[in-house]
Parts: structure tokens; sequence; C-alpha cells
């Protein structure tokens, strides 16, 4: 069944940049670059599909898509770009592509920028300006599937995907990240459907595996139809903007152990700022294709 593991990507979202800013458009760049150079893993390219606003307007308030517009930076990480609703509404429309692949029952795997799980109803923050995530789990619940569990790996908690998805029917959130960092939520549950996994800075490796694994329990006990993970890779040893331990291999591992629950999951690009995130995007894809 999962004979290709799907890529969305749209080339173009590498067309704005902020100087110095670690969010910047090689990272996709290099990933594209890796991926098509590889020949061992099988992929299909697909484009983001387009967006209604109606579809944006279930998870973030009309005030929020005019200030998007406004030139005028959102905050200190979060900074106004010429035409930036516009690269991230295709940031959205990737996910929704993604979405609608994984019915077809293969993985599938949004590469694109910019990120979007601290986006919340009505503010941008943390390089994130709509909720990509969240976006997409309301039209998995608008189009039939029941339960929709979201997983994010992402080392920051996805304090927005949280704050839009809390007790909203059919919807579920799963966070590891790291405690303290940025932004500073996630330090217990929420609701009746919010899972937060705290990591202390500099946790070994294999204890980080081991809070990832009771996360996984938890997200099989839900009994999700639909898995949405917020792929982040951050939590690598070497990311710069965070204190955590992960190598390629628990990449791989998490890859692997998303595909041994059976359920069909999409994945979607967050975090992951170091030189090796091409490799690790791969390793990821590996695990969930198998190989
Ligand atoms: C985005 B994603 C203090 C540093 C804040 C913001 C990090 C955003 C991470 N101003 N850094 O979750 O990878
Ligand atoms: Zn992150």
């Amino acid at each position: 069944m999962h004979s290709h593991v799907k890529i969305v990507c749209d080339p173009h979202c590498a067309g704005y940049r902020s100087p110095g800013h670690p969010e910047r458009p090689e990272r996709i760049t290099a990933t594209v670059a890796t991926l098509r150079s590889q020949t061992d893993l099988p992929l299909i390219w697909l484009s983001p599909a387009p967006v209604p606003e109606e579809i944006i307007l279930r998870a973030h308030s009309a005030e929020h898509l005019a200030r998007l517009k406004e030139p005028e930076d959102f905050d200190a990480d979060t900074p106004f770009c010429q035409e930036i609703a516009d690269y991230a509404r295709a940031s959205v429309g990737a996910g929704l592509a993604a979405l609608a692949a994984v019915r077809q029952g293969d993985f599938a795997f949004s590469l694109m920028r910019p990120p979007g799980h601290h986006a919340s109803r009505s503010r941008a923050m943390g390089f994130c300006y709509l909720n990509n995530i969240a976006i997409a789990v309301f039209e998995a619940l608008a189009t039939g599937f029941r339960r929709v569990a979201v997983f994010d790996f992402d080392v920051h908690h996805g304090n927005g995907t949280e704050a839009i998805l809390l007790d909203r029917p059919g919807a579920s959130f799963i966070s590891i990240h790291q405690v303290p960092c940025y932004p500073g939520t996630g330090t217990r549950n929420l609701g009746g459907n919010c899972f937060n996994y705290p990591v202390a800075p500099q946790t070994p490796r294999l204890e980080y595996r081991h809070v990832l694994q009771s996360a996984l329990e938890q997200l099989r006990s839900l009994k999700p139809e639909l898995i949405a993970v917020s792929a982040g890779f951050d939590a690598y040893v070497r990311d710069p903007i965070a204190q955590e331990t992960l190598t390629a291999e628990d990449f791989h591992w998490l890859g692997q152990s998303l595909r041994g629950l059976g359920v069909p999951a999409f994945s979607l690009l967050e975090g992951g700022y170091s030189a090796e995130l091409p490799e690790l995007i791969l390793a990821y894809l590996r695990g969930l294709e198998g190989i």
C-alpha cells in the first residue's frame, strides 16, 4: 500500500527571506536537491492545492487575515515580508494537498515554509503566520474523518495548534518539546484532548526516545482514523536554536514508529534549522516508507 511517499512542494516558497533569520529558503531548496538526487526512496512530487478563504476561517479570525497584509512585523521572530499572506496561504494549500494525498493510502509530506504550529486564531508568532496543521485537521473533520490526532515532534511546543484544537470534538493534540524553551507553554495537559510531554534541555537521546515512545502510546490509545504530524527537526543534536540530542537515526525511528501504527498519516514541515535538515527529513521519510 505505502509504495511511494508523496512530497508536496512549491519551489516558489523559497522566494522570501529575512536576512540572518534561521527560517531561511535554503531549508527547502537544499532538501529538494537531496530528495531529487537520491534514488532508493521512490517519491511522487505534488503541488499545493488552492485554498478557499472559508477553509482558513475555520481556524483564524478575519481580522488576523487582514493583519497579515499590513506591512509591520508581527514580533521580533516573525517579520512582515512582501506577500507573506500569499506565502502562508500556499503553505496551507500544501497541507491540504498532503491531506488529500493520504486519502489514497500513501504517506504524504508537505515540504514548505512558512511553518505554522505557533500561529493561533488571531496571532502570528514564532516564524508562523497561519496554522497549516489545524486548518488541515478541520478540513479532515469536515470531510468524513471522525477522529484526527496531531502528533507534534517539533522541539518547540505547538501552542497555536493546541489553542485552536483545545476541546474541539474529534480533534486531539500530542506534543513532545523542550521545556524550558520558546514559547514557554506545554508544561501540562489541557482540556480533555491536549497532551504535553515536556523534556528537559540536553536530555540524552535514549531518554528522549522513551518520552517519544510514551507519546506514541498515547497516540495509539486515542484510536485516530488519521494522524497529522507536525514534523519539526529541531530536536536534532546540532540544531542552532534548541538544546536537544536526537540524531538522524532517531528521526528514522520516528518515521518507522508512525508507520507501525497502521493509521494513515500526513506530515507537515515545521522547524529544523541545522545544515543537516535535508538528511534528517530523508531519514524520517525512509522510516515512514519502511526502508
Ligand atoms: C519555530 B518552530 C526568543 C527566541 C525565540 C523563536 C523560535 C521559533 C521556532 N526571542 N525563537 O517551532 O521551529
Ligand atoms: Zn521548532
